[in-house]
This record gives structure tokens, sequence and C-alpha cells, in this order.
């Protein structure tokens, strides 16, 4: 007789079994959480976006740099089931994340998938948009923004390069709306096929200096691209700066 599989599993592996685009991502599934067995919950738009472990534990580092081991605040603006949220927590005790949503369900897996982490005392939840949200945060107690916005869908790809105005919400506007209300210190998740040169320039000519810009693999394939902007910049790393932009 045949292993019983755990009941979270066999409820996944028959979603992904009747979407089948969604195959690819659960054979991807340890990729995405490590701990995917102990009962981590997804649906179907969850199933395409969480950041891959792996990259969301190399984001985590990076704010864990800007912080320096002080107490802190992270806010994951659209935290989903919470590949990212988990991870910043993980990263520090001292570390208090603040993850939005528009979608109840997502938060519900957020805080189960934050649990299954053992992080979930570090985690606080909003479910809303973003965009009012961000307005309510005034006198901020934020040192850093993490955006990860929907980009479209799984077809997100069939355009060559992806513009940020593009998203809804558009992400110029995100960009903006942090840094007017929250923090300067935002890092935005994008499609690789992102449109570098139009990212850069619109973002070098909103009163930012200068922009880091990452590509994140696992393994040797390119997942996504990442930009720091304020002091999640690394001085030493710096990508691109006005006054090259200007030259
Ligand atoms: P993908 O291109 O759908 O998968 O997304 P992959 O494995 O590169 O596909 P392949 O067919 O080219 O091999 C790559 C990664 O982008 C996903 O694992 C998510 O982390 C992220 N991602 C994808 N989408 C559609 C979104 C999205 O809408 N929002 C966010 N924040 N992340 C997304
Ligand atoms: N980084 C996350 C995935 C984010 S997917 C992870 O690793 O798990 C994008 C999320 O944005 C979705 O869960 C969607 O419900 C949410 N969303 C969409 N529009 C929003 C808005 N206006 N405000 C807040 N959240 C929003």
């Amino acid at each position: 007789m045949g292993r019983k599989r755990p009941i979270e599993e066999t409820k996944i592996s028959s979603l992904a079994k009747v979407n089948h685009h969604l195959n690819k991502y659960y054979s991807q599934r340890y990729q995405l959480f490590s701990r995917f067995d102990q009962g981590i919950q997804l649906d179907e738009e969850s199933w395409y976006s969480v950041t891959p472990e792996k990259i969301a534990i190399h984001h985590a580092d990076k704010y864990h740099k800007l912080l320096k081991g002080r107490h802190s605040v992270i806010l994951d603006g659209f935290c989903g089931a919470g590949g990212n949220l988990i991870q910043f927590a993980r990263r520090s005790e001292l570390i208090t994340v603040i993850g939005c949503d528009i979608d109840l369900q997502k938060i519900k897996f957020a805080k189960n998938n934050a649990k299954v982490y053992g992080v979930e005392n570090q985690c606080e939840f909003i479910v809303g948009d973003f965009r009012d949200m961000v307005k309510s945060f005034k006198d901020s107690r934020v040192d850093a923004v993490f955006l990860s916005p929907p980009w479209g869908g799984v077809d997100y790809l069939s355009t060559q390069n992806y513009s940020l105005s593009a998203m809804k919400p558009n992400g110029f506007n995100l960009i903006d709306l942090c840094r007017k209300h929250l923090s300067p210190n935002i890092g935005f998740l994008l499609p690789r096929n992102v449109d570098a040169d139009e990212l850069i320039s619109k973002v070098l000519c909103r009163e930012y200096p200068e922009l880091e810009f990452e590509s994140n693999c696992v393994g040797k394939k390119v997942k996504t691209i990442t930009i720091y902007l304020g002091n999640l910049v690394s001085s030493d790393e710096v990508k691109e700066k006005k006054d090259k932009n200007d030259s």
C-alpha cells in the first residue's frame, strides 16, 4: 500500500490537476516553500505569484543590512500568501512585518503560512487596498517598504517591454505614494521583461539620485527583477546613478 498523502498536498495537487497551467508551479513547490508539506496554503493566484523562497531570503538579507539589527518595521504592501513576509520576519526577531493585501483570503493564508514557519508573532495584518492604507500611516513607524503587486496574470511575458504604468495599481504611482507617506526605502519586485530603460529614467527623475537593479535567479534561470531605492541601495553596488544617466 502506498504512502498516504497529507490532506493539504492532496487538495493542492488536485487543484493543480484541474488547472493544468498550475502544474509547473506545483512541481516547484519546495522552491516556493521548503516547508510546503507542513501545511502551506495557497490559492490559484498565489501559486503563480509567490516569491520563490531563495529569492525572498535574499530580499530579507538585503533589508536586514539596512536595518542593522535594530527594532524595525517592514511594510509588505502586497503580501499575498506570505512568501516575502515570512522571510523578512525569519531574518531577525527584532523585525516586525506588516502585511497588507486587498484579499481577505490571502491574509488568512499568510497568517497560516507564517505559523508554519513559527513567525506569526512578528506579523501584523491589514486587509485593504494598499493605496488607501498608505495614507493612514502618515506618522510613520515604517522603516522600509516592499512592493510585489500583481503583474496582470500569467501572461505578463506576452509583452516585450513591460511598463510599470501597465500594472494595476500603476507601479510608478506606488513609488510616489510610498515616498510621500511611508519611507523612501523601497524594494520593488518586477517581471524579468520589465522595460529597464523606461524604469531607470522614470525613477531617476523622481528625485532618487540612484537605484539598484538586480536579477534574481533560481539555479541559472532569471525569475524576477528587483529594484532598490533609498538606503536599500548598496553603496558599493550602485547600478545606475543620475550623473551617469545624464551624461
Ligand atoms: P513565471 O514566469 O510565471 O514562472 O513567474 P517561471 O517558472 O519563470 O516560468 P517559465 O515558464 O518561464 O519557466 C516567475 C516568478 O515571478 C514567479 O515564481 C513569481 O515569484 C513571480 N510572479 C509571477 N507573476 C505572474 C507575478 C505577479 O503577478 N506578481 C508578483 N508579485 N510576482 C509574480
Ligand atoms: N509577494 C507575495 C505575492 C504577492 S502577489 C508572496 O511572495 O507571497 C500580489 C498580491 O497583491 C495578491 O495577493 C493580491 O491579492 C494583492 N493585491 C492586488 N491589488 C492590491 C491592492 N490594491 N492593495 C493591496 N493588495 C493588492
